[in-house]
This record gives C-alpha cells, structure tokens and sequence, in this order.
C-alpha cells in the first residue's frame, strides 16, 4: 500500500491551483478544446449547482433523494448495521442523512478534495449524530486513500461502505470511470459495499432540457467556468461571445456540454495566447447515461459485482448496490 500514503495528506491550495491552471491550459492547447468538468465547482459554481438541483427539468437529485427514501428499509437490510461509510465527495446534506439513518454506521468518512465544502458538511451532520465519529478526509479521491489511519482505534477492521450518490461516475469516460471504481475497492477493501447512483438513458428531450433549463441556470454553471478562468488564471475570454450548448451524443450515451464561440475571438489565460474560430466549442462536460447493462458492465469492469438495483416508478434513475 506503498502509493496509499502519500494520498493522505492534504492537498494545499497551491497546488490545486496549479493543476486548474495546468489543466486548463492543455485542455485550450489542444485540436478540440476541453476543459474537465471538476473545475466547475469553485464557490459561485457550487452555488449555482445546488440551483441546478432544484430546477423542474433536472431530474436527478429529486429521483435519486426519492429511491432511497422509498427503498430505505430495503437498502437497511441490504447493506446491514455497524459499516464506516465512506462518502465520495463532500456529503450531500440530503443524501447523507438518509444512509446514515438507514445503515446505522460505526462511523463516517466523507472524502473530499476541498476542505472548505468537508467542513460546511461535517458541521451539520455532527450536531444530528452526536454518537457518531465523523472523520473528514481532505483528499483526491480519484487515487486510492489509506483510511486506516485516520479511523479511530479498533476500527479499521470494520467492513466499509463506499456511498457515490448523484451519478457523479457520470462524468467521467468509461475508461477512467473503472480506474476509478477500482480505486474505490482499494481505498474500501475486502468485503466492501459500494452504493453507487446512475442516472439512466431516456429520451433526448428530456435529457437536453435537464441540460438546458429554461431560466438559464445550466448556462450560467457553464459559463461560470469561463469566468472563473478570466479570475483566477488572468484570463480574457469574451463572455458574451460564448453560448451554452447542452446536447445528447447518442454514440457514446452522454450529454455533452459546451461552450460554443459566437465569433472568431483570441483571448489569452495565464499570458498564453489562444484562438476560436465561430462555432468552435470548449468542450465542458460529459454526463453519461447507463441502462442496466452498461450499469453492470462499467461495475464488473472496475471489480464490482452489483447485488441489487432500486430504481423510481418512472425508470429515471438507478441506486445499485455491488460488492467487492
Ligand atoms: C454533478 C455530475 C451529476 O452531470 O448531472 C448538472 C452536473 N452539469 N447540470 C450531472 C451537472 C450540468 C451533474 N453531476
């Protein structure tokens, strides 16, 4: 577990801000611009998500809260008493509570690569289960995370449960969603639980209106990116020269978003000159959609066999539960 370790310290403002600007400048430098969608969630993007959840064409953060209320005793029995749940991104303050309740957990590891958004979390959940040792990790989750050591004594042998919620597995390719999941069974070990949201593939319409919301709030989360870049990287990107596009790509099962340029435009980040042509597109986000079968083949992929799979009356959204 040599490469564990080094994951365990915190990951310094500094340097995150040095792989947002790495990033995004490889992602401008290259033929087909992109840019990877976990650099949204800075302050203002975060805020404007939370938005986005409540919005009547996006559908899954009120589907997914709704299976695991409605399934709840189901899920209880299923994944048992007396786990450490380990969180994949700072809890979720709806989400959270109704797994906690559900598998009464001998303790809770919410994992998180901004300290900021683990503490906002933490705070609340601490004054509702005053019982329960909540221990946050301030780390990348997408390498492998040697908890051992920050449990409390006699629980590191404690059978885990990785919880994803939100089909956050989403955005990630096929190819780095099972290097993923097989970090998750690193990080949670022999005998592990994983419960994981997907959202499922459904008409176009429905799809690209969960991406394109009528008040334009999807918009502003998208163009908060650009925005975010001109503030922290220096940048000039014409803002009002840049449309939100939001569109289902059939081949690869996913919405896509973009950010489509209005005009030819030259705009520099970090002193570094870059050039569109109209109609040229930053490439922002992909949100991938599953159905039964692509669910079960990215799980076995990234060695996780599903046990179970709770959906909603409408077929919307899937909860599945896989062992290691
Ligand atoms: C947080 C990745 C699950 O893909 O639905 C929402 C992000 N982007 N609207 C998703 C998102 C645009 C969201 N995930």
């Amino acid at each position: 577990m040599a490469t564990a370790a080094s994951c365990l310290s915190e990951v310094p403002r500094d340097a995150l801000q040095a792989q947002f600007r790495a990033e995004v400048l490889q992602g401008l430098s290259q033929t087909r611009k992109a840019i990877p969608a976990r650099w949204f969630y800075d302050r203002r993007g975060s805020e404007l998500f939370e938005e986005i959840t409540r919005l009547d064409e996006y559908y899954p953060t009120r589907t997914e809260i709704g299976i695991l209320t409605d399934r709840q005793d189901e899920i209880a029995r299923a994944v048992g008493s007396g786990r450490v749940i380990v969180e994949f991104g700072a809890g979720s303050a709806t989400k959270t509570p109704l797994l906690l309740d559900a598998a009464a957990p001998s303790a809770y590891v919410p994992i998180d690569i901004s300290g900021d958004f683990l503490r906002d979390a933490c705070a609340p959940l601490e004054d509702c289960y005053p019982e329960l040792p909540i221990v946050p990790a301030e780390a990348d989750f997408m390498q492998p995370i040697a908890i051992d050591a920050l449990l409390p004594e006699g629980m590191e042998c404690e059978r885990r449960l990785g919880f994803f919620p939100g089909s956050t597995i989403g955005n990630m390719e096929p190819r780095a969603a099972i290097d993923l999941l097989r970090s998750m069974r690193e990080t949670l070990g022999p005998g592990s639980l994983l419960l994981i949201g997907m959202d499922r593939v459904k008409p176009r319409p429905v799809l690209e209106a969960a991406y394109d919301d009528a008040r334009g709030v999807t918009a502003a989360f998208n163009l908060n990116l650009a925005a975010r870049i001109n503030r922290e990287l220096d940048g000039s990107l014409p803002l009002d020269a840049l449309r939100h596009r939001a569109v289902w790509n059939d081949r690869h099962a996913r919405i896509e978003m973009h950010l489509v340029a209005q005009r030819d435009m030259g705009f520099e980040v970090c002193g570094r000159r870059f050039d569109m042509d109209e109609g040229e597109t930053i490439h922002t986000e992909n949100s991938h959609k599953y159905d039964m079968r692509s669910a079960s083949t990215l799980l076995l992929g990234g060695g996780w066999e599903p046990l179970s799979t709770w959906c909603d009356a409408d077929d919307r959204f899937m909860v599945v539960l896989a062992r290691a």
